[in-house]
């Protein structure tokens, strides 16, 4: 093969590519391992050396403390721990948040691409992901309201008619509190806005076959699908 200079500086930037992704893919384990053996200090100092290594805050989040949350679902879903456990899991997720998010709002773009207006449903304080979506909407570009957890389906059309939203989106991770996402619909088919709005839905037990069901406009599982499909639908607007 011939070597050229530039087939030579593309090798070396592949390889230095591929150290970065696997220091990425080091790290993440470590800070799942971290949110799995409920040790906040590591979690925290992981963190700050994401943040202090510039590196891609979404996936570490997503990757790193995403999984070992999910993680710690699993095993209390098993039994293997209790809701101790998973509230202290869930609070440790919740200060690494405090620390990532100002960092993943730094690089926002600046112009305003349309408002949404997001909250968990009803019922339900599952907050994390919610927010996580929220931050990476205004991060680019998006006027975001975030009207926090257990928020009344009444409550969150009522914000949308008075920020004059564009997007809506409805966050439920029980099963029980789900049926409130559907009524975020109903409201709006009964005050006849229906069409004003675009409703988008997330949360782990949310899926397609249930965005059908409520007559919904579309729903991502994570941050970045989230981003996509907002700006999806304000490019069919
Ligand atoms: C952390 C956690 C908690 C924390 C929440 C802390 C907080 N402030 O958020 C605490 C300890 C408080 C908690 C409490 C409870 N929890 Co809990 N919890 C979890 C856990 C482990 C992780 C959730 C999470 O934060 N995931 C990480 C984020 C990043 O992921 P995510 O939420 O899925 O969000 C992503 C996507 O879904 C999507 N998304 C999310 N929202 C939206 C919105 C829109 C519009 C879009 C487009 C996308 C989108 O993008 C996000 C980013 O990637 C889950 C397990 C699991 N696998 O989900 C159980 C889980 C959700 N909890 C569960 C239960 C049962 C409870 C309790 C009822 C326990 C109890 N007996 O008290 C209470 C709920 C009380 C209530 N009324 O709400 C069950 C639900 C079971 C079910 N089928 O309904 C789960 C699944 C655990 C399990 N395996 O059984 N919980």
């Amino acid at each position: 093969m011939l070597i050229t200079k530039q087939n030579k500086i593309k090798c070396i930037d592949s390889r230095v590519l591929d150290e970065i992704q696997m220091a990425i893919e080091k790290l993440n384990v470590e800070i799942s391992e971290a949110i799995v053996n409920l040790d906040k200090e590591k979690a925290l100092e992981l963190a700050n050396r994401a943040i202090a290594d510039g590196l891609n805050l979404l996936e570490v989040v997503e990757h790193g403390f995403g999984a070992g949350i999910r993680k710690i679902g699993d095993l209390w879903d098993e039994g293997e721990i209790f809701l101790p456990e998973l509230m202290l899991g869930g609070n440790i997720m919740q200060e690494a948040m405090k620390l990532l998010i100002p960092h993943l709002k730094e690089h926002s773009e600046t112009f305003n691409r349309g408002t949404v207006v997001i909250a968990t449903i009803e019922g339900d304080i599952h907050s994390i992901g919610k927010t996580i979506v929220g931050t990476m909407l205004s991060a680019n570009g998006y006027d975001v309201h975030d009207l926090g957890a257990d928020v009344p389906a009444e409550k969150i059309v009522k914000e949308a008619i008075s920020v004059n939203a564009n997007v809506i989106g409805v966050s439920a991770l029980l099963t029980t509190t789900m049926a409130g996402q559907k009524k975020v619909v109903d409201i709006l088919k009964d005050k006849g806005i229906r069409s004003k709005f675009k409703v988008i839905l997330g949360g782990a037990p949310v899926s397609r076959k249930w965005v059908e069901e409520c007559e919904a406009d579309g729903y991502a599982d994570s941050a970045v699908d989230a981003v996509k499909l907002v700006n999806e639908l304000f490019s069919n607007k």
